[in-house]
């Protein structure tokens, strides 16, 4: 390989790319909830490889990576045109995320990077790093997307070069190429995992947000909170509500956050979330479904206990180990939902399901009781049942 010539290396470079890219894709196991596909939908090799390498032979004679594309993951989602869209998070070789769109005929595979990554306009101070873009079709005619603005903390003492401040940045576009950037969400505490909800409410924008004390512990941010503001011009939070709590020794004991905008069914919203635990491994991230009534979207109506989906096999493995998270669903016409979910902070893979499914996972799986001994007698009322049969 390293005695190829120019043209050589940049043929099999090219026909490594088709390939992937073009790969099927196909499910490999149904738990009934929900399929798991064999491939990752979209991964940083699936970067054009112009972004890569700079093609000209005559500044580039060796065909070197000029710059690294080294992850796509978290990503938002939207149909568009007949199109599955994802807004992936896509990182480099530097660290730094940004944000670009891949398109599938299909919403399983096929997906490609459109020629360039969204230039995101700046507001304020620029951020040092943008992620985890929720997007929202919002009934005013708007797609919004909210996301994670992280910047250096100004008040961490010198020789202290982590503490970061994260915000949720807004912007909103009408063809998912030009974005005009609003002011970022004004609250009292830091914020990520803002997603706005796709109706008004009493007139209102409505925002699932995710308080913290500082840009890793919520700390006494209870969980996931709900916020009603008057407008995206000028967004501020002025009073906020926990909606979905963190609680002891359940999947979200840590801390939880809302996943893409929730989906309208005949009984009630459909929301799917991440929560978080401390193990001796570190965190672990795994993502759970809760429902809200459609009469108060802020109001739980049902809450399976425990997980939806976490890491299976190759999933546990990548650049923060034991990672779920999702940011990005699409629900069609026909039912079906698109359930984009990245593992480890470094690709998307897809999960489907239907709207039905998915509602009666969450409305005939039993909540969490809190303990043990309550654990046990469902499941021999379960047993009991089966073996009665
Ligand atoms: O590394 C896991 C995830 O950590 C953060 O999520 P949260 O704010 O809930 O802790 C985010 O940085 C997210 O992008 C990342 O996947």
């Amino acid at each position: 390989m390293e005695n190829m010539s120019f043209e050589e290396r940049l043929a099999w470079l090219e026909a490594r790319h088709k390939e992937l890219v073009a790969k099927k894709n196909s499910p490999v196991y149904c738990n009934g909830v929900y399929e798991r596909y064999e491939n990752p939908v979209l991964t940083g090799d699936h970067a054009p490889l112009f972004w890569r390498y700079d093609l000209d032979k005559a500044t580039n004679p060796f065909l070197e990576e000029r710059f690294g594309i080294h992850a796509a993951f978290n990503a938002g989602a939207i149909k568009w045109n007949g199109k599955y869209i994802v807004c992936a998070r896509v990182e480099g070789a530097d660290r730094k995320s940004f944000f670009a769109i891949a398109e599938s005929p299909n919403g399983v595979d096929n997906f490609r990077f459109w020629d360039r990554p969204i230039t995101m306009p700046d507001y304020g101070e620029p951020a040092t790093n943008v992620y985890d873009m929720r997007l929202t079709a919002h009934e005013d005619g708007w797609i919004y997307g909210i996301f994670c603005v992280e910047r250096k903390d100004p008040d961490a003492p010198e020789g202290d070069l982590s503490s970061a401040v994260a915000a949720a940045g807004i912007a909103r576009t009408k063809d998912l190429v030009y974005w005009e950037r609003l002011p970022d969400l004004v609250s009292d505490s830091q914020q990520r995992n803002v997603v706005l909800h796709p109706e008004f409410v009493d007139g209102k924008y409505a925002l699932y947000t995710r308080p913290q004390d500082g840009f890793i512990d919520a700390g006494n941010g209870g969980g996931i909170g709900w916020a009603l503001v008057d407008s995206m011009e000028n967004a501020k939070v002025t009073s906020e509500k926990i909606i979905n709590f963190r609680r002891y020794h359940t999947i979200k004991e840590t801390k939880n956050g809302e996943g893409p905008a929730p989906i309208k069914t005949d009984r009630g919203w459909l929301h799917l979330a991440h929560g978080v635990r401390g193990c001796a491994s570190g965190l672990r991230y795994v993502l759970y479904m809760y429902m809200t009534s459609l009469e108060d979207p802020s109001k739980v109506i049902a809450e399976p206990a425990g997980f939806f989906m976490v890491p299976e096999g190759e999933e546990y493995v990548g650049d923060v180990m034991n990672v779920l998270f999702s940011n990005g669903w699409i629900c069609d016409e026909d039912g079906t939902v698109y359930i984009y979910y990245a593992s480890c902070d470094t690709r998307l893979h897809v999960a489907t399901s239907t709207v039905d499914r998915l509602v009666d996972y969450c409305m005939n799986t039993k909540p969490d009781l809190l303990t043990t001994t309550s654990s046990v007698r469902r499941l021999n009322a379960l047993i009991d049942k089966n073996l009665s049969l």
